[in-house]
C-alpha cells in the first residue's frame, strides 16, 4: 500500500483514498446478498532463448527488482500471457511486460476478421444445427491452462471453459487456433478446468492426458423437464475429458457443487473448491453453512471403478458416471472422494509449485486454507483421522481472498477482492503459526491494486518452474485509471514486480471486458508456425483441381489467391443455387494473408499463407457482387477482386 502511494503525486492521494473506501463498502454491501468477482492476467520475465535483438527488459531484475518494463520498438517481450476473455467468448495473447495485445483467439464467439463461425471448417468445430446454422454463438471463457510435461508447460495445447453452454475448447499452441470443442453432458455452469500433469498410476506418462472440469450449478439429472420443481433431486457432476481425443471419459456425481479446479503434480489427486456444500437452490441457502469444502478426487480409484463397470449413465449420455457422494463413500480406503472442510464459500484453489499443497481462498472468510496433499493421500489410505486433519494452515490474510499465485520461493500472493489488495504471505510461516508458533508472521507485504482484483497469477506460477518475476492482478474495476470511454470501463491488468521482499506496482495494462484468469508462459516454451502446409487441408485447391463445377443446383468454386489476385475473375451462378467457395492461399510469404468478403452475403474470412478455408451459402439475391480482399496484402490490394454474378 505504502509502496504504490509513494509513486503517486500528493494531490492524488485524498481522492484515491476516498474512492477506495467507497469501493470496498459497496462491494461489501453487494456481498451481503450476492456473489462477485473474476480475475485476469498477464506478465513475465525471461529465461532461455532471448534473441540478442530483444534483450530482456527485465535483465536487471534479479537482485534489485524490475526497474523498467519498457519494451522498445523492435524488441520482444519476455513472456506470453494466455488469458481468457470472459463473455467475449474468446482467448487472448498478451506480451509481458509490455502489455501489448498480440492476438485475440476466437473460440466460442464469432469473429468476422478471421471468419471464425462463418467458414465451414470453424462451424464444424463449433457445432451446427442440421440447417448449418451455429448451435451457439456465445460463450464465457474463464480459465485458460496449458498442457504439461514434467511439471511445466510443453507448449502443445491450451484448454479453456465455456461457462454458458458447458463446453470445453482446445487451442493448438503452434497456430494459436481452436481445433476442438466438446459439449459436457448433464452439467451446467462449467467453471473450473485444469489439465492433469501426470498419470496417477503410470509415472512414465508424465504429461497431460486428461482435463478435469468442474460444474457449478445444480440441475435435474437429466435436465429434460423432470424434477424442475424439486431441488432435492438436482445434482452436480465432475467431468474428465481426454486431452487427445477431447471425448468425455467419465463423470462423478458429487454432494455440493464444483467451482475452480486444481491438479496435483503426481497425478493422483484433483481438487475443486465447493461453495454450495449446502446443495441449496437459492443464495441464502448457499451461504448457510459455516464451512464449505475442498473436494478431492482419487483419480486412480475412479478409473478402476469405471473399468470394473461400477457406473451408471444419465439420460441420453453414454458417459460413465460413478457415485462420489458421501453416502456411497463411507470407507476412506475405498472412497473416491474426500471432502476437506474449509472456510465459508471458498473461491479458488491453486497448487503450490513445490507440489505439496493446495491453497483454497475463503472469499466469505478472511482466510486461506492450506491443504497438505500427502495428508489427503493418507486419508485415502485410512490413516488420517478426519478429512479436516489434512489442513495444515489457515492464516488470516485479508478480506475477500480469491485466487493465489506463487513465486516458487515459498511465498503465496492472494488477491483480496474486498480490500483491493494483493497480500504476499509465506506458506511455511503460515504452517508454523497453525502449529502454534506464536512468533510466526506469515504476512510479508500488501499492495493496493485498482480496484477489486479477481484472479492474480505469477510468471510460470502454476508450474515447477515458477520464477517469481511478475504477478498479474486482474482487476474488476478500473474507474479512474484510464480515460473515460462511456459507461463501460475497460478492465485493468496491473503488473507487479515480485522479485523483492516487497511488491512493486509496475504498470496498468488495459483489457477489454472481461478476462478472468490467465497463465504467464516463458516465450521459449511457445513455438509457433508461421506458414501452413498446403497438404494439411484435405480440400486444398491446386491448379489441377481449381475451377467451377456444378451438380444440380450445387455449385463448387475452387479458387486460389496469390497476391494480388484471385485465380477466378468471374463466378456466375443462378439464383437459388447453393454455392460453396473453397479458397486456398498460395502465397508462401510470412505475414501474407488474404481476405475474402462477399457484399450482401454476409461472408468474410481470411486465408493465411498456404491455408484453405471454405464457405457455403445460398445465392438468393440476384445481382453483381464484387468479392474483394479484406486483408491488406499488396500495392494492388484494392484491385484484388472477383465478380460474383447471380443471374435471376
Ligand atoms: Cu474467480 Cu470464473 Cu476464475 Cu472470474 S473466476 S475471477
Ligand atoms: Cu489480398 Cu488484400
Ligand atoms: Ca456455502
Amino acid at each position: 500500500m505504502a509502496d504504490t502511494k509513494k509513486t503517486k503525486s500528493n494531490t492524488d492521494l485524498p481522492e484515491q483514498g476516498t474512492r477506495r473506501r467507497f469501493l470496498g463498502q459497496s462491494a461489501m454491501l453487494g456481498l451481503a446478498g450476492a456473489g462477485l468477482l473474476a480475475g485476469c492476467k498477464e506478465e513475465p520475465a525471461a529465461k532461455a532463448s532471448a534473441p540478442a535483438a530483444s534483450a530482456s527488459a527485465t535483465a536487471a531484475a534479479e537482485s534489485t527488482g524490475i526497474h523498467s518494463i519498457e519494451v522498445p520498438p523492435g524488441k520482444l517481450d519476455d513472456y506470453y500471457t494466455l488469458s481468457s476473455g470472459g463473455h467475449s467468448g474468446e482467448m487472448r495473447i498478451i506480451g509481458i511486460p509490455s502489455g501489448r495485445t498480440l492476438k485475440r483467439i476466437p473460440v466460442f464467439n464469432i469473429d468476422p476478421m478471421s471468419g471464425w463461425g462463418i467458414t465451414n471448417e470453424s462451424k464444424a468445430i463449433i457445432g451446427t444445427h442440421p440447417d448449418g446454422t451455429l448451435l451457439y454463438n456465445t460463450g464465457d471463457t474463464h480459465h485458460v491452462h496449458g498442457s504439461y510435461k514434467d511439471g511445466t508447460y510443453d507448449g502443445r495445447w491450451l484448454f479453456v471453459n465455456d461457462k454458458i453452454h458447458s463446453r470445453i475448447a482446445r487451442v493448438r499452441m503452434d497456430t494459436m487456433e481452436c481445433d476442438k470443442i466438446t459439449q459436457l453432458p448433464n452439467v451446467m455452469g462449467f467453471h473450473g478446468i485444469f489439465p492433469d500433469k501426470c498419470d496417477p498410476v503410470d509415472p512414465k506418462i508424465n504429461y497431460t492426458t486428461r482435463v478435469f472440469c468442474g460444474a457449478e450449478f445444480h440441475i435435474p439429472l437429466p435436465n429434460d423437464g423432470r424434477d424442475v420443481n424439486d431441488p432435492t433431486k438436482w445434482g452436480c457432476l465432475f467431468t474428465c475429458v481426454d486431452a487427445e481425443s477431447m471425448e468425455v471419459r467419465w463423470q462423478v456425481r458429487i454432494d455440493g457443487n464444483c467451482d475452480l479446479v486444481a491438479t496435483s503434480y503426481d497425478g493422483k489427486l484433483v481438487g475443486t473448491n465447493q461453495y454450495n456444500t449446502e446443495n441449496a437452490a437459492d443464495q441464502a441457502g448457499m451461504m448457510a453453512a459455516e464451512r464449505d469444502a475442498c473436494l478431492f478426487f482419487n483419480v486412480a480409484r475412479i478409473e478402476k471403478m469405471v473399468k470394473d463397470g461400477k457406473f451408471t449413465t444419465i439420460g441420453k449420455s453414454k458417459v460413465p458416471v460413478v457415485d462420489g457422494r458421501k453416502a456411497a463413500n463411507q470407507d476412506p480406503k475405498t472412497s473416491i472422494t474426500c471432502y476437506v472442510p474449509v472456510g465459508k464459500n471458498p473461491h479458488g484453489v491453486n497448487a503450490s509449485p513445490d507440489g505439496k499443497y493446495f491453497v483454497c481462498s475463503g472469499k466469505l472468510s478472511p482466510t486461506a486454507t492450506v491443504i497438505d496433499l500427502s495428508l489427503v493421500l493418507k486419508w485415502f489410505d485410512g490413516d488420517l483421522k478426519t478429512e479436516r486433519d489434512a489442513v495444515v494452515a489457515e492464516p488470516e490474510i485479508g478480506l475477500g481472498p480469491l485466487h493465489t499465485g506463487f513465486d516458487g520461493k515459498g511465498n503465496a500472493f492472494t488477491t483480496l477482492f474486498l480490500d483491493s489488495q494483493i497480500v504476499k504471505w509465506n506458506v511455511d510461516k503460515a504452517i508454523a503459526l497453525y502449529k502454534g508458533d506464536k512468533n510466526a508472521k506469515p504476512i510479508i507485504d500488501k499492495i493496493d491494486v485498482h480496484y477489486q482484483p479477481g484472479h492474480g497469477f505469477a510468471s510460470m506460477g502454476e508450474t515447477k518452474e515458477a520464477d517469481g518475476k511478475y504477478y498479474n492482478s486482474g482487476n474488476k474495476f478500473s474507474k479512474d485509471r484510464f480515460l473515460p470511454v462511456g459507461p463501460l470501463h475497460v478492465e485493468t491488468e496491473q503488473l507487479i514486480d515480485i522479485t523483492g521482499e516487497k511488491m512493486r506496482l509496475l504498470a496498468d495494462h488495459t483489457a477489454h471486458p472481461e478476462p478472468h484468469d490467465g497463465i504467464i508462459v516463458r516465450r521459449d516454451i511457445v513455438k509457433t508456425r508461421q506458414i501452413y502446409n498446403l497438404d494439411e487441408f484435405p480440400n486444398a485447391v491446386k491448379p489441377e483441381n481449381a475451377g467451377i463445377t456444378r451438380k444440380g443446383n450445387k455449385v463448387t468454386v475452387r479458387m486460389m489467391s496469390i497476391a494480388p489476385a484471385y485465380s477466378i475473375p468471374e463466378i456466375k451462378v443462378k439464383k437459388g443455387d447453393e454455392v460453396t467457395i473453397i479458397l486456398t492461399n498460395h502465397d508462401k510469404v510470412e505475414d501474407l494473408t488474404h481476405g475474402c468478403a462477399i457484399p450482401n452475403y454476409n461472408i468474410c474470412f481470411i486465408v493465411n499463407p498456404q491455408e484453405t478455408k471454405s464457405v457455403t451459402f445460398k445465392a438468393d439475391k440476384p445481382g453483381l457482387f464484387w468479392i474483394y480482399c479484406t486483408h491488406f496484402c499488396h500495392a494492388l490490394h484494392l484491385e484484388m477482386r472477383s465478380r460474383f454474378i447471380v443471374e435471376a
